[in-house]
């Protein structure tokens, strides 16, 4: 599928206001690339498929992650996680999309995890401080981002961490553990 068969293909999944945050994830992933090095062909086709599934029904998520084998503790934590990594294995098998690189920045960009690519961290940042987004400490990441990558990475995490906390949510092993590394990483 070319590029903008692809962009059909998503809009028609999206509402409205979910679709223009994509574009504007591909437009910050692709700044943030040139910025920091990664692939900015590979980060705005990440950009643009990360939430491809973001409105799909609980139930065919469910079915999805025993179908693909993917994590089953996933089950267990917040449905709002379910999107990213069957997102992953329906572009791949609906769309055709197999470049594992761009795979795993869909894959991951909910939960984080220990040793992410470039690639991964552009859009985990991305989404997180596009210009549409208002919480809290956003405008701290923003300018974080524009200094220090794995900082801001580190920094959404704790965010997203403390949110939680202050809910009473679990917090997903994997987020935790993606935390953990990024304290290190940063050192
Ligand atoms: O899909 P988006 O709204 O653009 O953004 P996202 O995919 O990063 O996040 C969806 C939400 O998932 C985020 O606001 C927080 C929530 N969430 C629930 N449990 C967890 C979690 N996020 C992480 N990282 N870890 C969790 O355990
Ligand atoms: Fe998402
Ligand atoms: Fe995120
Ligand atoms: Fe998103």
């Amino acid at each position: 599928m070319n590029r903008e068969a692809l962009k059909k293909a998503v809009e028609k999944e999206l509402t409205r206001s979910r679709w223009e945050h994509t574009l504007r994830v591909m437009e910050t992933a692709a700044a943030l690339s040139k910025q920091w090095g990664a692939d900015p062909e590979k980060a705005e086709l990440a950009a643009l498929l990360h939430d491809f599934c973001k409105f799909w029904p609980d139930d065919r998520m469910r079915s999805l992650i025993v179908k693909y084998r993917l994590p089953e503790d996933l089950l267990e934590h917040n449905k709002e996680l379910w999107h990213a990594p069957v997102g992953a294995e329906v572009v791949r098998e609906e769309l055709g999309v197999t470049n594992e690189e761009v795979l795993n920045a869909i894959r991951y960009h909910t939960s984080g995890r220990p040793h992410m690519s470039l690639l991964e961290k552009v859009i985990f940042v991305a989404d997180a401080i596009e210009p549409g987004r208002r919480y809290p400490g956003v405008e701290e990441l923003r300018s974080l981002a524009r200094q220090d990558l794995d900082r801001a990475v580190l920094q959404s995490l704790d965010n997203t961490i403390c949110f939680l906390i202050e809910r009473g949510q679990k917090v997903y092993p994997l987020t935790l553990f993606a935390r953990n590394y990024m304290v290190e990483a940063v050192k």
